[in-house]
């Protein structure tokens, strides 16, 4: 089957000069297309959702030009225990990067359309980069830091009945604090965090460079997953290096107000 180009298909013609140009628009094609369930998290610390996953993957929903409805979803009852995952009629797929890869196949659209395989390759170390490594040290300042974590990840559990609120709360944090460990960040001083952050925002901020997306004039699969950690390291709920980090690179904070406004207008 044909695969399709997003520019082809979700937006309209390109023009670098032009913003306006670059929104998604709903499909002809898709017409008939039955809504796509989103399960994530519910708007929090100005932003469309908590989580960086379902940011990214709604995201992706909107470059595909695919009908889609969000609701707010349970990791307890999710299939891996993790947020965001998507029913598909039917078809339940759990894990952002997999409900990219079912979405594209599917639907027979490539959100990476037109680029080289050296382009490909660069967007997929980045999106490694920032939801493997960069995501956890922007988890590790608002979960392991008391303040932080008092101001953000704590009301997450605000529509609990009083009795549970609180262990409920205490619970997550120390699964939370655990996966830390496990994934290794968290075994660090938050100076050492820091340090790494740094490090990977300059990397991102090199990648993008001058240019509107990270592979140039339109949106690629990869920049959906960019904007969502880099808005989330931003949220303004939080006092953290990995905010100052990003702060720091203006071409990765303009990144950040322009892929808000084509996706988020509510929130830029
Ligand atoms: N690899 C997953 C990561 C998803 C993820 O880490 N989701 C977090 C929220 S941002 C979650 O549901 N955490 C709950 C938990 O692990 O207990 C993806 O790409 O979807």
């Amino acid at each position: 089957m044909q695969r399709k180009s997003i520019g082809e298909q979700a937006f309209m013609p390109v023009n670098s000069q032009n913003e306006e140009m670059l929104k998604p628009v709903p499909q002809e094609l898709r017409k008939d297309q039955r809504a796509i369930t989103l399960y994530g998290f519910n708007p929090a610390f100005g932003l469309p959702s908590p989580g960086p996953f379902d940011m990214k993957t709604e995201v992706q929903l909107q470059m595909m030009g695919l009908n889609y409805l969000k609701t707010s979803g349970r990791i307890d009852g999710a299939p891996k225990g993790k947020l965001p995952y998507i029913d598909d009629n039917g078809t339940v797929v759990a894990d952002s990067t997999l409900i990219r890869f079912y979405l594209e196949e599917k639907y027979s659209i490539d959100l990476d359309h037109g680029l080289s395989d050296s382009q490909r390759a660069t967007a997929w170390a980045a999106e490694r980069l920032v939801e493997d490594n960069l995501y956890w040290a922007m988890v590790y300042f608002r979960w392991a830091v008391d303040a932080n974590f008092e101001k953000g990840p704590a009301h997450l559990f605000d529509h609990l009945p009083q009795e549970i609120r609180d262990a409920a709360r205490q619970k997550q944090r120390a699964a939370v604090l655990g996966y830390l460990q496990g994934q290794g960040l968290g075994r660090h001083t938050p100076k050492e965090i820091a340090s790494i952050g740094q490090r990977g925002y300059w990397a991102l901020s090199q990648i993008l460079g001058e240019k509107r997306f990270l592979t140039g004039g339109r949106p690629c699969g990869a920049d959906a997953s960019a904007f969502a950690q880099i808005a989330s390291a931003l949220s303004v709920t939080f006092e953290s290096p990995i905010r100052d980090a990003v702060a720091s690179h203006s071409n990765l904070v303009h990144y950040n107000k322009r892929m808000m406004e084509i996706f988020f207008p509510d929130f830029a």
